[in-house]
């Protein structure tokens, strides 16, 4: 078998995705998500002006030896544009074998390691009362690990607030919206949250939390602390993790667990948050993390030092990136849990899949490949809309993380 042709589809069924479509000799095509929220054409260029013209003519099968190809040889590594587009190119590969096999794709990656897959959905709220009450309505719908970010008084937006319900979507369209942050004020009020929490609905569900990047260490440190009587699943990403060194403060302050990785694109980016066993969850995924082929050398490391996965589920990863999540957490032995935040309908018909949710997991369904595809003629009706994250400033105006 040969790969013929590849083309990168841009839509926005409201949100913009990137999807990689590889067709080959044989009629089987793969599928692949290519999302960058704020960056995505560059995803897009990088794709079709650089790696399409190297895969044609290439075994689609040899999954390893294209993603050394793409990696070593663009000489510049790393990086998420980079990475991003290996992702793509390296799901739509197991995607073609798997449909060439007949067999979903976690059969290829080891088979099932369990029935299902444990997921977490976001409850949020403008203050402590509405979060609570968004807890409560997550539980009624099945799910057994429920995230809780909440508004916090004397700051207009808080990071994970979402004006819809359901559906958490922080991009906006035009140019990046400005927020205002005070760490001292959050310190103050996250406790807060999570003690109502407990004592509403008490110790059987599973809940978490998103700091988002925006404490110091022994900022991270004083709050790992403070919610260890609420006992949550994990802290994530409590400072920015580009210093990895940065943990070891944390971690000798708390027992609170810490996850990490969500903007990780490498292994690199978490070898000393395993080697020194400083974190408990790997929140890398497939689309930003170099595809499936990567993702299990990453768990692999984890593995040997305790470290359980955690994937990114963000809406701003497509269904296809969600169905090779899937396929992958299945498969492996130290699956944590697998974050996950509903796509909208035009979504979901924009990209029919097999996945399903059932009673707090979700389950890959038994399609051959990822089972997930592309509906390019609905895909057309929405085309792309530029669209940021926001930008975040202290109180003082000065520039901070997001
Ligand atoms: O594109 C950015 C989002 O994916 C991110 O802000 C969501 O932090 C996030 C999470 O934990 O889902
Ligand atoms: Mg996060």
């Amino acid at each position: 078998m040969k790969i013929k042709d590849a083309k990168v589809f841009v839509s926005c069924p409201d949100r913009n995705f990137i999807t990689l479509k590889i067709y080959t000799d044989q009629g089987i095509y793969g599928l692949g998500d290519a999302t960058l929220n704020g960056r995505e054409l560059s995803v897009a260029s990088y794709l079709s002006d650089h790696v399409i013209p190297c895969l044609i003519g290439r075994d689609p099968f040899q999954t390893e030896d294209i993603w050394q190809y793409l990696y070593k040889g663009a000489y510049w590594r790393r990086g998420p544009v980079t990475m991003t587009a290996i992702a793509a190119v390296d799901m739509a590969l197991w995607d073609i074998k798997g449909k060439a096999l007949n067999t979903p794709v976690y059969n290829l990656l080891g088979g099932k390691s369990r029935t299902g897959v444990l997921v977490y959905g976001h409850a949020n709220g403008r203050d402590i009362a509405e979060t609570v009450d968004r807890v409560g309505e997550y539980m009624g719908l099945g799910y057994k690990a429920i995230r809780a970010q909440s508004g916090i008084p004397g700051l207009e937006s808080t990071y994970g607030v979402a004006k819809d319900k359901l559906f958490y979507e922080p991009a906006e369209k035009g140019l990046p919206p400005e927020n205002l942050w005070s760490t001292e004020k959050y310190l103050l009020h996250v406790p807060k949250l999570f003690e109502t929490l407990r004592v509403k609905y008490g110790e059987d569900v599973h809940l978490l939390h998103d700091a988002h990047h925006r404490l110091r260490p022994i900022e991270a440190a004083r709050l790992g602390k403070s919610l260890e009587p609420y006992h949550l699943f994990w802290l994530e990403d409590p400072v920015p993790a580009e210093l990895q060194e940065g943990f070891r403060l944390i971690r000798q302050h708390t027992t609170t667990p810490l996850a990490v990785g969500e903007v990780f694109n490498a292994i690199w980016d978490a070898n000393l948050l395993f080697t020194e066993q400083l974190v408990d969850y790997i929140r890398t995924t497939v689309v930003h993390g170099g595809g499936i082929t990567h993702l299990k050398k990453m768990a692999s490391m984890a593995e040997i030092y305790h470290v359980l996965t955690g994937c990114h589920g963000a809406t701003d990863l497509s269904p296809v990136a969600m169905a090779a999540a899937l396929h992958f957490d299945i498969s492996i032995n130290n699956f944590g849990i697998q974050e996950y935040m509903r796509h909208t309908d035009k979504t979901d018909e924009v990209f029919p899949h097999a996945y399903y949710f059932k009673d707090g997991m979700l389950y890959p369904g038994d399609q051959p490949g990822l089972g997930v595809d592309y509906d390019e003629k609905l895909a057309e009706k929405f085309p792309y809309e530029r669209a940021y994250l926001p930008v975040n400033r202290k109180l003082d105006g000065t520039m901070y993380n997001w």
